[in-house]
């Protein structure tokens, strides 16, 4: 099978690093194709990145479909977009939080989410009640990174992190840490050896869970709310748009 794993932000290093950490853990038949969108954010740090990655995020989907992508993954902890990408593909999209939240419930009944900065948590906290789990997760901290700071200062970023966790174990009275960032997704085993606590990544999450339902035959559902978009006209620098493949 074959997983478009999407880093909504356009910082190409990230990519690579969610992609290396994707191929990890898949099975040796899954090809893991690793992108980012040419235009958009270097990080996505607020509501306003967030909204101007989705554009990307849904390219990168249309890109997919044309090469027959079984499986999506969507690698910015705040799932930029996953609704209006299951729109345009029969294939299951994934975003990581969700992946994560889904893992960590199953391993725990309590948890915490560390992310990077605290003004984005509000996104986690958001989801967190979208998806049905708030009343598993106890806090969403924030190690006070920007995030790019886990491509240019990666050893304070971690240090950062690892006390946040640390606190949380202390704290929190959870079974289990959720990592709040795409970034974090080569930093499992070493926080886990630190801290001591399972610790729950969405990147590799997203990645089983997108392999166990296209191994059930199971994709998006075309009934209902997920429907392909009614056709219409885009306009302007999304008249490219008006034309998509249904499969
Ligand atoms: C992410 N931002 O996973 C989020 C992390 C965050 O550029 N990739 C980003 O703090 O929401």
């Amino acid at each position: 099978m074959k997983i478009r794993v999407i880093n909504p932000n356009t910082t190409s290093s990230m990519t690579e690093k969610i992609g290396e950490a994707a191929m990890r853990v898949a099975m040796p038949s899954t090809q893991i194709i690793a992108s980012n969108p040419v235009s958009g954010p270097v990080s996505i740090e607020s509501h306003f990145d967030e909204a101007i990655s989705t554009i990307g995020v849904l390219e990168e989907v249309k890109i997919g479909e044309d090469e027959q992508t079984d499986a999506y993954i969507i690698a910015c902890f705040g799932d930029p977009g996953l609704m209006a990408a299951r729109e345009i593909t029969r294939a299951p999209v994934i975003g990581i939080a969700e992946a994560a939240f889904h893992m960590a419930s199953l391993i725990s009944t309590r948890f915490s989410v560390v992310t990077t900065l605290g003004r984005t948590g509000i996104i986690a906290e958001h989801l967190l009640q979208n998806y049905g789990f708030s009343h598993h997760c106890r806090r969403v901290r924030a190690a006070e990174i920007p995030v790019l700071d886990l491509e240019e200062d990666p050893n304070l970023a971690l240090d950062r992190i690892i006390e946040e966790c640390l606190r949380a174990k202390a704290e929190d009275n959870i079974g289990a840490i959720v990592l709040g960032c795409g970034g974090m997704a080569d930093l499992t085993a070493h926080i886990r050896q630190e801290v001591g606590l399972p610790i729950v990544e969405g990147v590799t999450a997203a990645v089983k869970l997108a392999e166990s339902l296209v191994s059930l035959g199971l994709g998006t559902s075309k009934y209902g709310d997920l429907d392909f978009p009614r056709p219409k006209v885009f306009t302007g620098q999304f008249d490219h748009l008006s034309e998509y493949k249904k499969r």
